[in-house]
This record gives C-alpha cells, structure tokens and sequence, in this order.
C-alpha cells in the first residue's frame, strides 16, 4: 500500500521518533497569541485539536484522559463542591465535572480564549455544552496570577495542561504547585497531567518530586489514551488529605452508582488498579 497522495500530520513533541496522523481536512489553523493551533479531521480519530504541535485531544479518545483527571479524585474525595480547573480550553475536563450533580461550580481559568472559542465551534462534542451550563465560570487569564490572588477556596483543582515547553511552563513549578495548596481546602486534592512517563521521565519524576514535597499525600497514576503516543499518561496527584487516594473499592462503587454517569473509560476497578505503577515508574 503507497502513502503517495495524502497528507500527515506529524506530532513533534520527542525529538528522535514521532507518531503521525493522515489528514483527511484541515478544519482551521492559526497562530494564537500563545501557540499554533490546528484542528484536522482523520479517518479513524475523528477530529484532533494539536497545539504547537502535538496532540492535546481527539473526538475518538479524549474520554480516556478526561474521565480519569475528573471522575478520580472527586470519586476517591466524596463532596467536592468547588472546582478550580486550569487549562483545559478545549471544555472535556468541564464537561465530566460537570456530569456531577453534587458540584456547585467550577471555574475555569484558561489563558487562551482562541482555544475555547475554537474547540465550542470545530469540537463540540468534547465540551458539550458545559461552557453554558450556570454553574461553570470562565476566566481568561494566566492560572499562576489567578491562584496567587483569589479569595477562593476549592475542594478540588485540576491542571489540565499542555507540556511543560511553551506557555505551561510556570505550571510546572513549586510556587505554583504551594499556591494551589494554599487555596484547596482541608481535604483538597491536585491534579495535574505530567506526560507518558516512559518518553517523558523527567516530566513524571519530577512532578512526583514536587508533589511529595508540597503536598500531604502525592502519588502519580495511569490512564491510556492512545493518541499521547509511547506509553502509559501519567497524572499526578497531591492532595491535603492523606485517606481520598485509599477509598476503598465499596465506597469508590457507591459513589460512581449514586453520581448515575455514563462513562467510557472509568470504571471503579480501574480507580483502585491505576495507581499502581509499572517498576520502572517507582522514583
Ligand atoms: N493536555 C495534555 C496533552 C498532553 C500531550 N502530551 C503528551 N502526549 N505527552 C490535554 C488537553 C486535553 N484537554
């Protein structure tokens, strides 16, 4: 079979491999005020949205990063009321917090409007109507200088950023990381995305690092989302309380029947089982 006469896409992030995707529309392309941004239809994964090139998120596995950087920690915590997500522009995190019924808000501080309004408009689905729902608050600005300012306090916030080149660095930071603590409630938790850990070492060692050093309880944990190509995607996990990460199985059950959502990834077995790390993944 000839690749002869169609375009590919192909992702830059690792330096001496890369996965890439044919093309069958390009949907819209633009240089943001912070990234490049292009959206692109393919045959298998339906749309993708790619940000300085590499993949953020595809119509086809976004589910299998959002279920599990959402339903996790507010699952293992019980009574998360307010949610403070940072990123996240494209509304898949919003949308699964939302599914909550039990959540009272959720801002959301996203520092580049092109990527909200462009993903409501070329990939709905993803967010779904969260962006209008009344108890989801949009704030465009930098998530550093939101979390040193507000006067808020949040049972649960969620990073859900790009890697750690580009306009997410500061995210990877212990100033960032304390100032989260500090604004997270007694038994509030962190989450953040830190790469496929068997490409991105650095990225997962030292997340886990900073977790353990800034929070109570700090652990890294999997899910597999087949577009972050080469391995398992790790997110990680600090939070002040140190029992949410050992809910037992019976009560991570009840909870998922009682909050009554459909999911494609999440199940609570995979709750317990994925905080449990391949050897090479033990720093
Ligand atoms: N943001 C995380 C994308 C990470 C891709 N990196 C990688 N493959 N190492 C996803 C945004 C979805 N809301």
């Amino acid at each position: 079979m000839t690749n002869e006469g169609l375009n590919w896409y192909p992702e830059t992030l690792h330096g001496s491999f890369q996965q890439r995707f044919q093309i069958t529309e390009i949907i819209y392309q633009s240089k943001t005020e912070y990234q490049d941004l292009v959206i692109f239809e393919t045959p298998f994964f339906g749309r993708v949205l790619a940000l300085d090139n590499v993949i953020q998120t595809t119509e086809r596995d976004e589910a299998a990063y959002h279920e599990m950087i959402t339903h996790v920690p507010i699952l293992a915590h019980g009574s998360v009321k307010d949610v403070l997500i940072i990123g996240g522009g494209d509304g898949g995190a919003l949308r699964d917090v939302l599914k909550h019924s039990a959540i009272k808000k959720v801002t959301m501080v996203e520092i580049d409007r092109n990527v909200v309004e462009l993903c409501q408009k070329f990939l709905p689905s993803i967010s779904d109507g969260a962006f209008g729902d009344p108890r989801s608050e949009l704030i465009i600005a930098d998530g550093l200088s939101f979390v040193k300012e507000t006067d808020q306090r949040f049972d649960l916030i969620i990073v859900d950023s790009t890697d750690p080149i580009g306009p997410s660095l500061p995210l990877f930071s212990d100033e960032f990381y304390s100032d989260c603590r500090k604004v997270l409630r007694p038994d509030g938790i962190f989450i953040c995305q830190s790469g496929v850990s068997f490409v991105q070492k650095d990225e997962a060692q030292k997340t886990h690092k900073r977790l353990k050093d800034i929070y109570e309880d700090a652990a890294l944990y999997l899910t597999v989302v087949p577009t972050y190509a080469f391995g398992f995607m790790t997110l990680g996990w600090g939070a002040r309380s140190t029992t949410a990460r050992s809910t037992d199985i019976n009560t991570v059950c009840s909870r998922f029947n009682a909050a009554n959502i459909d999911t494609h990834y999440y199940t609570p077995e995979i709750h317990i089982a994925c905080f449990s790390l391949p050897a090479y993944m033990h720093y």
